[in-house]
């Protein structure tokens, strides 16, 4: 078989993650209204600031903003997490950066699947977020294990998909129709499932440990729990979402508004309440041997069910920025602490007043040109060679690269941050569990290595990508320049 039967990666991402879409919109209606939202405030930024449209034209960001989403699972074991990454591996999606959010009491950690390629990040950007649960955090040894057993015992792929994936791996890549029929088995694995795998006493002794483990542990799969929409103006879609139904979380993540956008900002607002079905309330000794064999075991008898309500997927909206380099990105993390700092001891019905003042203030510490921001190499940027110039005054010495630019031979577009951020993801994570969890402490020392482990692979370094990416558009301009 010759490369030309299969279908691109990059166009498999792309009919997954509209399966997707058309998926959560069915299952969470007001994913539709927001997307619909987040359309128009884009269509409306658009018309009015050329200077956005043309800085997205010549970033090759245009066409994909309409379809760019990132979503967000949570699995349970070293399986779960290295089959995914197989999985994702079929759609050019690999994972970027390690995330841990123990730093907020939620006892995972995290890597971001996605596209790292210029060309694959233009067609589509698709990311999913994805977290591995910390079991080891769970402090109650009989709980702990009865969650292990549980989760050992389920199965998230379908053997359809599982084939499929090995057929990749093996003739390195999918026919069309292959492709198809591996997103349509795929989507299996992240839809929702209303029939819980446990019985009611299993899941509050779960959720009572910490919500987030029984989102994981007592379903037969890692539903998807939010797809988010890119907004050109995320105050103005916080703004509006009232408007249209849906209420949004206090405050807005991530830096301040600015001229010059940096990073990830993102807000999101809480889902409905989903009814779900539990298995059959079991004595001691039923619940363990329905424990012991796990998912089939509780289906020996159903009869008296018990119904539930479970609050997991939400809806969000980010708006990005400029990839900031490890000075930059240092510079952020400084300013962020600070407002941390600067807001201890506000009261809380002062707080969505208060933060963003304060965050507007403490973050004039940070360059808001993009002329500085590259100066200062705080941020990343593609560098384009200006033609024009060239042919009204062609290059007679052999100049350094800052005389070129001095000169006005090349410009330079930033380079969109396509990652998270923990805190703000924290954040998120923090506004759809509840505050039942405030109490607990399951802060750990990161551990990335163990994720590696799970993983069956490293993460790639965010910063190493995106120097990359400016490396490689240092050496065109200056093909393009003559002066290589
Ligand atoms: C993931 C939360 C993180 C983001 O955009 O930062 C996230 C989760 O709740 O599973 O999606
Ligand atoms: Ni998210």
């Amino acid at each position: 078989m010759t490369l030309q039967h299969f279908l691109s990666i990059d166009d498999t991402r792309t009919l997954f993650s509209q399966a997707m879409s058309t998926l959560y919109q069915k299952e969470v209606p007001q994913y539709g209204t927001l997307v619909d939202l987040v359309n128009d405030v884009n269509t409306e930024v658009l018309k009015v600031d050329v200077r956005l449209q043309d800085q997205l034209e010549q970033s090759n960001q245009l066409a994909r903003i309409g379809h760019e989403r990132h979503g967000a699972i949570r699995v349970g074991t070293a399986y779960e997490l290295s089959t995914l990454r197989r999985l994702f591996a079929v759609m050019g999606m690999q994972a970027v950066g390690y995330y841990d959010l123990s730093i907020a009491n939620v006892p995972v950690h995290s890597t971001a699947f996605r596209p790292v390629e210029g060309e694959a990040l233009a067609q589509n950007p698709f990311r999913i977020f994805t977290s591995l649960l910390r079991l080891e955090l769970i402090k109650n040894a009989e709980l702990r294990e009865q969650a292990q057993v549980i989760l050992d015992n389920r199965e998230i792929f379908t053997p359809l998909c599982l084939t499929l994936i090995d057929q990749f791996e093996q003739a390195g890549g999918l026919t069309p129709d292959e492709a198809k029929q591996f997103v349509n088995e795929a989507l299996f694995t992240f839809k929702w499932h209303s029939e819980a795998t446990v019985n009611e006493q299993t899941y509050q002794a779960l959720r009572q440990a910490h919500p987030l483990i029984a989102d994981v542990v007592c379903f037969r799969g890692p539903h998807i729990n939010h797809l988010t929409p890119r907004t050109l103006d995320i105050d103005a879609v916080q703004q509006q979402m009232p408007s249209r139904g849906i209420e949004p979380k206090q405050t807005i993540e991530g830096p301040p508004r600015r001229d010059c956008p940096i990073l990830l900002r993102q807000t999101s607002f809480m889902a409905l309440s989903e009814q779900i079905n539990f298995k059959e309330s079991a004595s001691a000794q039923g619940l363990q041997a329905s424990v012991a064999k796990g998912i089939q075991a509780s289906e020996v008898t159903q009869s008296a069910a018990a119904k539930g309500t479970h609050t997991a997927r939400f809806g969000e909206v980010e708006q990005r920025g400029l990839a900031l380099t490890p000075a930059g990105r240092s510079l952020y993390d400084d300013l962020l602490s600070q407002v941390r700092l600067n807001m201890q001891g506000v009261d809380k019905s002062d707080y969505a007043r208060i933060y963003p003042q304060v965050l507007a203030e403490v973050f004039k510490q940070f360059p808001d040109n993009w002329n500085a921001l590259q100066k200062q190499g705080l941020g990343y940027f593609l560098a384009q060679p200006n033609l024009e110039r060239l042919l009204n005054k062609p290059i007679t010495s052999s100049p350094t690269w800052q005389q070129l630019v001095d000169d006005g031979y090349v410009s330079f577009e930033p380079i969109t941050y396509e990652d998270f951020l923990p805190v703000s993801a924290a954040g998120i994570f923090q506004s759809n569990l509840g505050n039942e969890n405030s109490a607990k402490n399951y802060h750990a020392a990161s551990n990335q290595q163990s994720f590696h482990e799970a993983l069956g692979a490293t993460v790639q370094n965010e910063f190493e990508l995106y120097a990359a990416l400016e490396q490689a558009s240092i050496l065109k301009a200056k093909q393009a320049l003559g002066v290589a």
